[in-house]
């Protein structure tokens, strides 16, 4: 029998996605708790580590979004985190976490801007603004399309499938699809992502072609009404 499972996270895609993800394409039914902004620093101080998501399973409340994915992989699924597969999927997640990881400081110096030694007004100076559209378009003109090369060369190795050597698609695929949607849609912390064009993976057809098939999964279609795919 399945675990009773609550994922809390707020209503956005972030964290949480991937791991809502890897539970319906494992058909498992779990109650996702979506919180608001304004009701999270009430909430904040009674999480273990001051973040979501959390997970509840069978009453026991556990956190950290890539031991969630990988227990729904590993424990509720056949398909996706094979122990056979592990090399080919751990490889892929690693790949998919180089790319998150060049985009962070493009992203949180525009969000989290005192995180970098300027005043949290940075974002709306002359100065701030010039900063930010030099650091998010040279990602997108240089840094994007190599990482963006390194996971058509994974997929290519794969017949054009998925991102690790599977039939069916994995957790590296959870996590790809998540980043990928967020870099081509509305930022859900406001507006649209400036200097990031939607058309960002158009230099790469068979990553948009990926993210078709994924989003064409019959667990998948309809679950997004926003972004390009
Ligand atoms: N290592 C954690 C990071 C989680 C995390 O960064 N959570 C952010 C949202 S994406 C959060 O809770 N932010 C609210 C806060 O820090 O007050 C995980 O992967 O679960």
């Amino acid at each position: 029998m399945s675990p009773s499972i609550k994922l809390t996270y707020f209503d956005i895609e972030g964290a949480a996605e991937p791991t809502r993800l890897a539970l319906v394409l494992a058909g498992i039914d779990f109650e996702d708790e979506r919180l608001s902004f304004a009701d999270w620093p009430a909430m904040k101080p009674s999480t273990p580590y001051g973040q979501v998501p959390l997970m509840t399973i069978d009453g026991k409340t556990r956190t950290q979004s890539n031991a969630m994915l990988r227990y729904v992989g590993s424990e509720l699924s056949e398909t996706l985190y094979p122990k056979n597969k592990l090399f080919d999927i751990e490889e892929a997640v690693g790949v998919v976490e180089e790319l998150e990881k060049s985009w962070m400081p493009s992203m949180y110096i525009g969000f989290k801007p005192a995180n970098f030694g300027y005043s949290e007004d940075f974002p709306n100076t002359d100065e701030g603004k010039k900063v930010i559209a030099a650091m998010r378009t040279t990602w997108v003109q240089n840094v994007l399309p190599t990482h963006l090369t390194y996971l058509t060369d994974l997929l290519e190795r794969n017949d054009n499938k998925w991102m690790a050597s599977t039939e069916a698609p994995t957790i590296a695929d959870c996590k790809a699809v998540v980043f990928l949607r967020s870099v081509t849609k509305d930022h859900p912390l406001g507006g649209p992502i400036d200097h990031v064009p939607a058309n960002c993976l158009e230099t790469h057809p068979k990553i948009v072609e990926y993210l078709k098939r994924f989003c064409a999964l019959e667990p998948v279609k309809g679950r997004y009404t926003n972004g390009v795919f």
